[in-house]
């Protein structure tokens, strides 16, 4: 029995990818050529270099850098697919991404420009290859509350096209609270609510994401365990954590693989399920965590199974997808 082998093979579900986040030196470097811009790396191996971070924020300021070569509409469809011919090679057949308009909105990028080059990406990947994808727009929290709601209004005419709302960036210093308005009008736009919790910030962003923000699932959520009260009620409420393991050792959340939390959760019965996060910059895609993860944790094949479904039963798939996930 090979291990690595079934966890390729198995179906597999992300719920936790910033679409900016995958976007690979390679084609970083072609998309500045393609727009004139001169990025401050030699080469592509002098970029992944600097890909060594103490923290989040650190990897923030190259991730914002990075995304600058995202002008068109051509170019979003090109970093969506590519990332979609990863998931059809690792068999990752449904996936809800993340993207950050504000990114390029900020920038003078239309909304637009980014949903229409994501959008036609999604169509190609279920046509070509069978794969259904969701998409979740994100605030940037280290923006203000009217940044979000402006950008809320502005994607109003795409909302067909958008699942669901979160909440990511500087975790310290931008906790829940400041950002219930926004969520509640989402709420009423019927919009699915996520936000980035528990990450580098303390387990009460937990509690507030979950109590103020309503949210459905908890994105990161690692440092819940922080508050025992909190775990027994995340752990009966079968609230979805999207864990990152990747990106929890990138960003030194923990030190080593080996001293992730992620047993421990399981032990206490949270709704774990694995995910990437940012892979071009964290060293692996969605596979590559699963397979790090089991062979550390030396996880039984029932073990990556029940994680998988995890996943399919936290989605915002139809109930007919799901039962095809399972
Ligand atoms: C992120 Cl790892 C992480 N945390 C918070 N915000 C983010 N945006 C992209 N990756
Ligand atoms: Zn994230």
């Amino acid at each position: 029995f090979n291990q690595q082998d079934f966890i390729k093979k198995i179906a597999k579900v992300e719920l936790h990818l910033h679409i900016e986040g995958s976007l690979e030196p390679e084609l970083m470097f072609k998309l500045a050529k393609r727009n004139d811009i001169t990025l401050p790396y030699a080469s592509v191996e002098d970029l992944r270099k600097a890909y060594q971070f103490n923290n989040l924020q650190e990897f923030l300021d190259l991730y914002y850098q990075g995304a600058e070569v995202l002008q068109t509409e051509q170019d979003f469809f090109d970093l969506a697919w590519a990332y979609f011919e990863t998931c059809h090679r690792d068999n990752v057949l449904h996936t809800e991404i993340f993207f950050d308009p504000q990114t390029h909105t900020e920038r003078g990028i239309a909304i637009y420009t980014v949903i229409n080059g994501l959008v036609r990406a999604k169509q190609q990947a279920f046509t070509q290859f069978g794969i259904t994808c969701e998409y979740i727009m994100c605030f940037l929290r280290h923006l203000s509350q009217d940044s979000a709601i402006e950008t809320l209004e502005a994607a109003k005419p795409y909302l067909k096209h958008i699942i669901g709302v979160g909440l990511d960036s500087s975790e310290q210093g931008h906790p829940p609270e400041k950002f219930q308005q926004v969520f509640a009008m989402a709420k009423q736009l019927g919009l699915q609510r996520v936000a980035h919790a528990g990450e580098e910030g303390p387990a009460a962003n937990v509690a507030n994401a979950w109590l103020l923000l309503d949210v459905s699932r908890i994105d990161h959520g690692v440092r819940c365990l922080e508050d025992e009260v909190l775990v027994k009620e995340l752990a009966a409420a079968q609230m979805p954590l999207t864990v990152c393991p990747f990106s929890n050792v990138k960003l030194k959340v923990v030190e080593h693989l080996s001293e992730h939390p992620l047993p421990k959760m399981l032990q206490k019965g949270l709704a774990v399920t694995i995910n990437s996060d940012d892979p071009a910059y964290f060293g692996g895609y969605l596979l590559d965590n699963l397979q790090a993860c089991s062979e550390t944790f030396a996880w039984s094949p029932l073990q990556i199974a029940q994680l998988c479904q995890n996943a399919v039963a936290a989605s915002y798939a139809s109930e007919q997808r799901k039962s095809e996930l399972s």
